[in-house]
């Protein structure tokens, strides 16, 4: 089915909120018709409206509305959409070769990745990477070599953890439904432990951190854990930033205790919160870092990036996949990460949080329901709270569908489904994410 908008896909569309049906209009109505005729219930989407194109900061659908994104695809396509670097690229490498197996016949742009990986996440020591597909296969690849290099089994994972929806993943993720709902037994050796969530628990770092040591100790010999999985900001269990100090002493006490540390960077990495990687805020230095969505543009592709003598634990052949490091991936990983990690890509999400906190905080000043702002960068969310101060998920919900009627791809989070998160890709123009988050503040006043 054609959009009535450009055929060209690499043309930046007019960046602007226009709606020219209801949304969803009669096209995106008979889409979903034959969607529910074709794929399993299993698979949710958030948006009522079916994609056609998509650049800058909207997505345009099949009926030629032009909505504000402010979800960037779950903080994957951070470098904008169809990038034309990224199609230049990918074409050329698709024009070459599409697939040969790194672990058949290997090529230089899954090196090159690699070697880009090495130079940029946190850290100056020797380190190595292996890539992958997506995020949750690179936190099950980066539990197996925490295993591996340490001869120990637990892992350690937190309250509000989200990590994936494999077996071993969904077993680290906190929230039952929808992830884990009915798809046990689940994978052993997995502790789960209270983080660090300032707005809830009022605790400091030194005291969450106390709080942290203690439920591992009652848990788990600690001579047993191979490794801790942390976000360093949580992303779906509700935008959680841990108090400042939280993670530098996590780190600390892990290295007392020959426990990895591994950052799961998968939604907070490339410049999404205003640093490279969000560990930098605070100069962590994880063993091991995982990283996947905003990597390549929205090709798929994820990576392990750890201490040469971790990576390096497993026996040869241990690691890989078919499509693991696609060549396609990578030459599209080449453009985004360099950008990703220059100073202009980070001022551009930093001067998204100081445009967007100060609109949030002028609403909060008047509307009790937001009950705290947090976030980094381009990784803001906004907790609603009903009038005793608790989750309120059923006016998030209300909210987030009148910001999608209204034109504004928007994306609820946390263990209570009470958070409206934003992750605006980088390239959005400050006009239309201004109109993005009024919109959203209109939504809350509106939403008794
Ligand atoms: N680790 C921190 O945020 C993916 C999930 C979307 P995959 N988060 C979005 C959904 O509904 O499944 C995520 C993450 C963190 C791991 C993952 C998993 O990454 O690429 O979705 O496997």
């Amino acid at each position: 089915m054609r959009s009535t908008v450009s055929p060209n896909r690499i043309a930046t569309h007019e960046q602007a909120r226009r709606l020219l049906t209801e949304l969803p209009g009669p096209r995106s109505r008979a889409l979903a018709a034959r969607r529910a005729a074709a794929v399993a219930s299993g698979v949710a989407s958030v948006m009522p409206v079916f994609a056609a194109e998509a650049s800058g900061g909207v997505v345009v659908d099949v009926d030629g509305n032009s909505l504000i994104d402010l979800g960037a695809g779950i903080a994957v396509t951070t470098i904008g959409n169809a990038d034309p670097e990224i199609v230049s690229a990918v074409t050329a490498q698709a024009e070459r070769f599409t697939h040969t197996c790194f672990t058949v016949a290997p090529y230089e742009g899954y090196v090159e990745v690699a070697e880009a990986l090495n130079r940029v996440t946190p850290g100056s020591h020797s380190k190595r990477t292996a890539l992958f597909s997506s995020g949750a296969e690179a936190v099950e690849n980066a539990v197996k070599v925490a295993r591996a290099a340490t001869g120990r089994s637990a892992v350690v994972v937190f309250d509000h953890a989200f990590h994936g929806r494999t077996t071993l993943t969904m077993s680290m993720t906190a929230k039952e439904m929808p992830y884990k709902h009915g798809f046990g037994p689940f994978a052993p050796e997995i502790y789960r432990v209270p983080g660090s969530y300032p707005y809830r628990d009022g605790l400091s770092a030194a005291q969450a951190l106390d709080r942290t040591i203690e439920a591992i100790r009652r848990q788990v010999d600690i001579g047993d854990v191979a490794a801790v999985v942390v976000e360093p900001i949580q992303g779906e269990g509700g935008f959680i930033v841990p108090a400042v100090g939280y993670l530098s002493g996590l780190a600390d006490w892990c290295a007392e205790h020959g426990v990895l540390l591994v950052a799961d960077e998968i939604q907070t990495g490339f410049a999404r919160t205003g640093d490279a990687f969000a560990c930098d805020a605070e100069g962590v230095v994880p063993d091991l870092l995982t990283t996947a969505k905003g990597i390549a543009g929205g090709l798929p592709l994820s990576a392990v990036t750890g201490r040469e003598e971790v990576m390096n634990a497993t026996v040869e052949g241990g690691l890989g996949g078919t499509y693991a490091g696609n060549p396609l991936s990578c030459a599209a990983a080449l453009v985004t990460i360099d950008r990703l990690t220059s100073a202009s890509m980070l001022e551009r999400a930093r001067a998204i949080e100081a445009t967007v906190r100060p609109m949030l905080e002028r609403a909060a000043a008047t509307d009790a329901r937001i009950g705290d702002i947090r976030g980094r960068g381009a990784m803001l969310a906004v907790e609603i709270v009903d009038g005793e101060g608790d989750p309120d998920a059923a006016a998030a919900k209300e909210i987030a569908a009148r910001m999608h009627r209204q034109g504004v791809i928007t994306l609820t989070c946390g263990s209570d489904g009470n958070v409206i998160r934003l992750l605006p890709p980088l390239t959005i123009p400050t006009d239309l994410l201004v109109e993005g988050v009024e919109v959203l503040i209109d939504a809350l006043a509106q939403v008794a």
